[in-house]
């Protein structure tokens, strides 16, 4: 992987990252009798948490990561014939439409398509199979684990009907996202500089929850509420959730969607695997009658999820996208 023009890739002084973690990211036992509580001040407090016992198959996991590793690992004109991402395939540095890069390459794909994996039958033959099989089973793994927590959620939150946020997830028209991120190690860019190199820019998810694993490499970073950014160590057994703009809105600005980037890494291949999960295209997006306190008020004006995702891609990764939608 060649990088083209240094402009291009952002970069960041670590004068703002704090090395030592105030408090230290929410951990989440998903196999202890009530974690309800925990999770809500965790939404609301970072809108970001970690979760063990969480049931996904270990073998599931490695099985799937292997076939991104063998993946990534072929010739770029190889990968190349898998994109472009226009938004779903391969992609490489380039990240969304609107000229915003980084040092990765991807795949995105759709969750309830299948449209897009022809892309990969030509590079993979029969294993291009396989290869769906896997995601379908991973995603359907990590799914219902998002369910449960949002069910949880809804419970901790007191709101009567305990699957209104994880219905949206399993609604057969979910316009839900899986995407493959692989960081190559960048060892020519110099560290004494005291800058990092971005990955992937800051941004919040435009979903309801995203459910992120990744490999024993760190470099994700989230960002406190009082703009501190603070890494987040890399736990391969782990998963990592974080509250989308659309959770937010629906809880009327209580749980907090996550500011979060991706800095490399000077040595080792980071890869990480994200699930989106996003509502039907059809469906508004505003707060939950049943959390709303008397007199309370909106804080958004009311929004599709179809809306919102247009609106969403024709923005720059770093912006407010909620900004917008926020009534004055
Ligand atoms: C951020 C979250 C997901 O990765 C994603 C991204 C999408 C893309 O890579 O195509 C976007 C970005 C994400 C938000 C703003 C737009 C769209 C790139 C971009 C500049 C797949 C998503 O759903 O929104």
């Amino acid at each position: 992987m060649v990088v083209h023009s240094k402009p291009a890739i952002e970069q960041l002084s670590n004068a703002n990252s704090c090395a030592a973690l105030l408090g230290g990211i929410p951990l989440i036992d998903l196999s202890k009798p009530d974690p309800k509580s925990q999770l809500v001040r965790a939404c609301e407090d970072f809108g970001f948490f970690k979760v063990i016992n969480h049931g996904v198959p270990a073998h599931l996991i490695r099985a799937l990561e292997s076939e991104a590793v063998r993946f990534f690992s072929l010739p770029p004109s190889v990968k190349a014939q898998a994109g472009p991402p226009d938004p779903f395939g391969y992609g490489d540095k380039k990240i969304g439409p609107n000229g915003d890069v980084g040092w990765l390459e991807y795949l995105l794909l759709t969750t309830n398509s299948h449209s897009d994996y022809h892309k990969f039958s030509s590079i993979f033959g029969h294993a291009a199979d396989k290869f769906r099989c896997l995601v379908n089973e991973y995603i359907a793994a990590v799914k219902k684990m998002a369910c449960e927590i949002l069910e949880m959620l809804a419970e901790g939150l007191r709101i009567d009907d305990r699957e209104a946020f994880s219905k949206l997830l399993m609604d057969e028209q979910s316009d839900s996202v899986f995407r493959v991120n692989h960081y190559p190690p960048c060892p020519d860019f110099p560290e004494s500089n005291g800058r990092d190199l971005i990955g992937f820019g800051e941004h919040t998810d435009p979903q309801i929850i995203s459910v992120l694993r990744s490999n024993n490499i760190s470099g994700l970073q989230i960002s406190l509420k009082d703009g501190r950014w603070i890494p987040v160590p890399a736990d391969q057994n782990s998963f990592f959730i974080n509250v989308g703009d659309s959770l937010q809105v629906m809880t009327n600005g209580r749980f907090k969607s996550v500011k979060h980037r991706v800095v490399a890494n000077g040595s080792k291949s980071r890869l990480s695997m994200i699930y989106f999960g996003g509502p039907p295209l059809s469906e508004t997006i505003a707060p939950l009658a049943s959390l709303m306190q008397d007199e309370e008020d909106s804080l958004y004006k009311e929004f599709t999820w179809f809306e919102y995702k247009k609106s969403a891609y024709k923005s720059k990764l770093a912006d407010n996208r909620l900004g917008l939608f926020e009534k004055i």
